[in-house]
């Protein structure tokens, strides 16, 4: 820790970027980590290459999140990648890190591939954010309210409002002091769960009422085209969370979501909530990752073709 303090403060130019389908752990740290850096150093961009969710407007650093273009041909003294498994979920982000002197990977999936001159990986911990706190404080920075509400927005969702297994005693300890800065709880709340578009919950029954099980009821499928989401006229991120709803069917042991996405590609997300069914090893026999209870890859494939190859090697993780 004391080596990255240095590292920061001997950098003029930083960079911050976490990967794309943003969700609430990405944005959350890199918006916390970009807040608690500008009190040392003022040359410090935080980038995507991808759309910021409207979700996460609420966040007031949010309209300082800078697009892939915007940093394109810059070199960086230091570059964070946060809450990335690997060099692909940067996008082109990947290019502007190639460009970069030191790179310091933030991380806390299993199947982080160390692609960092330093990786701090923590697998244990419930989420990027939990980690960005810890590291915020021990360089004995301020953690004000803002920092605070971008930091409890990624414990929040990345722990499924605390039902996960990677909640610990440390995770409460922490949203514990988050809320001595006086968040505003429950206006986040309503920001991430509380003002779903009627089409969004269209979508939602249509998909429920047309969800798919296989394996002798083990497998619950939802196969989501291109026409679909443009029928419904949804962001993506609101496909995200039907795959939880598959999974908490009693019986089910693996829930999956397949989005199709533009040419030939296929967005697949993976949720188990037992100890012995290992979503991450599932979503690895497709290049993916992830965590154990949930993980994603993408395919290369028709919606009909990822349908069936999900199939067959779902047979051999689902219980008898
Ligand atoms: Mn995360």
């Amino acid at each position: 820790m004391n080596k990255l303090a240095r590292i920061i403060s001997n950098s003029n130019s930083i960079a911050i970027t976490s990967h794309i389908d943003p969700d609430g752990d990405s944005i959350g740290s890199m918006l916390a980590l970009w807040s608690a850096l500008r009190q040392k150093c003022r040359n410090v961009e935080a980038f995507i290459d991808d759309v910021l969710p409207r979700k996460y407007d609420f966040l007031p650093q949010s309209k300082y999140v800078k697009k892939y273009k915007d940093v394109e041909g810059k070199d960086f003294d230091l570059f964070f990648a946060l809450d990335c498994g690997n060099k692909a979920r940067l996008g082109h982000g990947a290019e502007a890190m190639e460009n970069s002197k030191i790179v310091v990977n933030i991380d806390h999936h299993i199947s982080n591939t160390e692609f960092g001159d330093i990786n701090i990986i923590d697998i244990n911990s419930s989420s990027t954010c939990e980690m960005i706190y810890s590291i915020i404080k021990d360089m004995g920075l301020i953690i004000d309210k803002q920092i605070a509400t971008c930091i409890y927005v990624g414990i929040v969702t990345d722990s499924g409002n605390f039902m996960y297994d990677n909640v610990t005693e440390k995770t409460h300890l922490i949203v514990a002091d988050l809320m001595k800065t006086d968040i505003a709880k429950q206006d986040i709340i309503y920001n991430l769960y509380q003002k779903k578009s009627i089409n969004s919950l269209r979508f939602l029954g249509y998909s429920l009422t047309n969800m798919d099980v296989e394996l002798g009821g083990r497998l619950a499928i939802f196969q989501i085209s291109s026409d679909l989401l443009k029928k419904f006229n949804i962001p993506g991120d609101d496909v995200e969370s039907l795959v939880n709803y598959g999974r908490d069917i009693e019986g089910i042991d693996i829930a999956v979501t397949m989005m199709e996405k533009g040419d030939n590609k296929v967005k697949l997300s993976f949720r188990s909530k037992h100890d012995d069914i290992d979503v991450r090893a599932l979503a690895q026999l497709f290049n993916g990752g992830g965590h154990k209870k949930a993980s994603g890859a993408m395919l290369n494939s028709t919606l009909d073709e990822a349908r069936n190859q999900v199939i067959e090697k779902a047979k051999q993780f689902v219980r008898r």
